[in-house]
């Protein structure tokens, strides 16, 4: 399918969470202009070809009336409770020829039985419900998460589960395979499903990837993201990612919409390393889709069909070093006849072999895709790219496996030859196709950074562009100011830029960043390591951990250096994959002075350690001139705290 989409959507949408926690008020639930016909027409156009709806998430909310539970549509103000969102979905996806999928939280933080085994049964039910109701499912997504505190039915408590046994997942298998035999199950908690997750929710899977993982034993996140060569059961990878940082809608993203560059870059990472693309939508309080969201989603369609608009290796001639018993039936021209079944093979015993493409003039490119009939399994382990320039082979790319598909980038060249050499293979390798693009170059939107000193600066991601930028909200043009370097701002601010190239005539897509208050005057109180500085410096690829011998709870303070009108705060955690002490629970404290304090938030920055994003917390606004964060706990269990990032929010 290459690529289908995610919609997430409950009733933690109405409350701006990640993660409902299970007694959200079920009045909230009003999108009064719910309709899942734009979500379909968006998909359809972009080229996806199913999409995969949020049945329930964690908060256990229902978007269909469950017989099972109060906690559904059916009590929501919405079409006064004889609406179903799943209906109305199943029905979007049939006129508009795409497949249906089901997300439903085997988690659930509503439930007053969630952690007995009580609980089996209702997840089963509504299972039934689902694969039973609403036609053809072509995958249901079982997500791993499991953060233990809910509302569980009023009792507002911490349940653990053992997440190998309680969810006894075969004999659910079994039903599920009864009720829907062609579904995929996509499971990252419990039993191995048909297809895996990738280890990481930022939209690449590893550049090696095979589409194999063991049958049984345990899996991690090595496995997760390259596969495993000699596994023994056929689980192939599908890369999920939101167009937002988040999953769900928050107001305070509607900037950070991902532009083409980057959704191109999730494309070649994803669809062009052998794996699925399943891109989310997050869905407004009002049940559409924003209108950045979709002008993002169809411009990236756009993009990929200018990228690979014409296969230059369409009408070339193709040799090989070896082919199959010199049979006609396996010769180097099926691997350039646009047809996935029939393909190149060599002889068994042979790992090692060339095909060679002649263009039969000159020829401008910068891509190859590359497939292997994968009924016959997956074989190639590396190959080399070579093109014929200047009168010897030029080496363009060194790259490992294939699988069903694998587009390998590079510096655009011209060449009347182009030849791929296999270098090492499990088994004889077998090439079902071969194409040559040459996909327009695509600007990347410039990074906008502001120092703790209130100096701003934008940064372009390659050399040669120039710069536009607006500081009134006002989208940048070439007749906007020309960016000549760091500007020295002061209050409250918002920067909106492009990067422009003067030769093709293109500008990037916008990017913007609305800086609060001034941070200029701030100091961090009772610490004395300079390097926690870091926090405040504007820039997200430094950070600061507390000093190894604290223990949890730990505080992280700051003097903001004058009263100040408080409405929320923001935590960007360290990225870096090794301890990055990212906190999941904390308290939120404001002061006058420094000695008597007040606890203004407490709570989880939920699903933090898959999508360690810019985390947003608001309140009612509150004067104060000290803030203090207090870490309760870390995504590791253990004592390290670390920040990359932090900053408030006033209204
Ligand atoms: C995660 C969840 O916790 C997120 O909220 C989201 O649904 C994502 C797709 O999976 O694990
Ligand atoms: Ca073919």
């Amino acid at each position: 399918m290459e690529s289908y989409a995610f919609v997430h959507f409950s009733l933690n949408t109405y409350t701006d969470q990640s993660w409902g926690y299970g007694g959200e008020d079920i009045k909230l639930f009003n999108p009064e202009k719910l309709d899942c016909r734009q979500w379909a027409r968006i998909c359809k156009a972009a080229g996806m070809k199913g999409i995969i709806l949020t049945a329930k998430h964690h908060s256990g909310f229902c978007l269909w009336p469950s017989k099972y539970t109060e906690y559904s549509v059916k009590n929501a103000p919405w079409r006064n409770g004889k609406g179903d969102v799943v209906r109305e979905m199943a029905d979007a996806c049939k006129e508009y020829g795409l497949s249906l999928g089901l997300y439903l939280s085997p988690w659930d933080r509503n439930y007053a039985d969630y952690g007995k085994p009580e609980y089996i049964t209702y997840f089963r039910n509504q299972l039934t419900e689902l694969l039973t109701n609403y036609g053809p499912i072509f995958e249901v997504w079982f997500d791993g998460a499991n953060g233990g505190s809910g509302y569980y039915g009023g009792a507002n408590e911490t349940r653990t589960i053992d997440r190998k046994t309680y969810y006894d997942w075969s004999n659910t298998y079994s039903l599920i395979r009864k009720l829907q035999p062609n579904i995929v199950i996509w499971n990252d908690g419990g039993d191995r499903g048909d297809l895996r997750w990738v280890g990481t929710e930022d939209g690449a899977v590893g550049e090696t990837n095979w589409s194999l993982l063991n049958d049984k034993g345990d899996v991690g996140y090595d496995m997760l993201h390259f596969g495993l060569e000699d596994g023994n059961a056929w689980v192939p990878a599908e890369v999920n990612t939101s167009i937002r940082p988040e999953w769900f809608y928050h107001p305070s993203e509607d900037l950070k919409v991902k532009t083409v560059p980057q959704l191109m870059d999730i494309y070649y990472n994803s669809v062009g390393h052998n794996a699925t693309l399943l891109l989310n939508f997050p869905i407004m309080p009002n049940g559409l889709i924003h209108a950045n969201d979709e002008k993002a989603a169809l411009e990236f369609a756009q993009a990929v069909k200018e990228a690979f608009a014409t296969n230059l290796a369409a009408k070339s001639k193709a040799s090989a070093s070896n082919v199959r018993g010199n049979a006609k039936m396996f010769g180097a021209s099926n691997a350039i006849d646009n047809k996935k079944d029939t393909y190149w093979a060599v002889d068994d015993g042979i790992t090692k072999a060339s095909l060679t493409i002649d263009l039969g003039k000159p020829t401008t490119f910068n891509r190859i895709v590359l497939q292997e009939p994968i009924r016959l399994g997956q074989r190639v382990k590396a190959f080399t790219v070579e093109a014929w320039v200047d009168g010897s082979w030029k080496t363009l790319a060194t790259a490992t496996t294939i699988g069903y598909k694998r587009i390998v980038r590079f510096p655009t060249v011209a060449a009347t030859q182009v030849r791929v050499n296999i270098t090492d293979s499990k088994s004889c390798p077998v090439i079902s196709e071969i194409g040559i693009y040459n996909a327009p170059q695509i600007l990347n939107a410039p990074a906008i950074v502001r120092k703790q000193s209130g100096e701003v600066a934008i940064i372009p991601v390659d050399t040669e562009s120039v710069i536009y930028y607006t500081l009134d909200g006002s989208t940048p043009t070439t007749a906007s100011t020309r960016y000549a370097g760091p500007l020295q701002t002061q209050g409250k601010l918002e920067v909106k830029a492009i990067a422009h190239d003067k030769e093709s005539g293109k500008s990037s897509p916008v990017s913007g960043e609305k800086f609060d208050l001034p941070r200029r005057d701030w100091k961090i109180v009772d610490e004395r390591d300079e390097k926690a500085y870091a926090v405040l410096d504007g820039d997200i690829h430094t950070a600061w951990h507390q000093p190894k011998d604290k223990r949890l709870p730990v505080d992280l303070t700051i003097d903001l250096g004058s009263e100040q009108n408080l409405s929320g705060f923001k935590y960007f955690p360290d990225q870096s994959p090794w301890s990055p002490g990212i906190i999941t629970t904390y308290r939120f404290y404001m002061s006058s002075d420094n000695k008597e304090w007040t606890l203004v938030d407490s709570g989880e920055f939920a699903n933090i350690k898959n999508n360690p994003v810019w985390q947003v917390k608001t309140f009612a606004p509150r004067k104060a001139r000290y803030v203090r964060i207090q870490a309760l706990s870390n995504s590791e269990g253990n004592d390290t705290v670390g920040y990359a990032e932090l900053d408030v929010v006033t209204n």
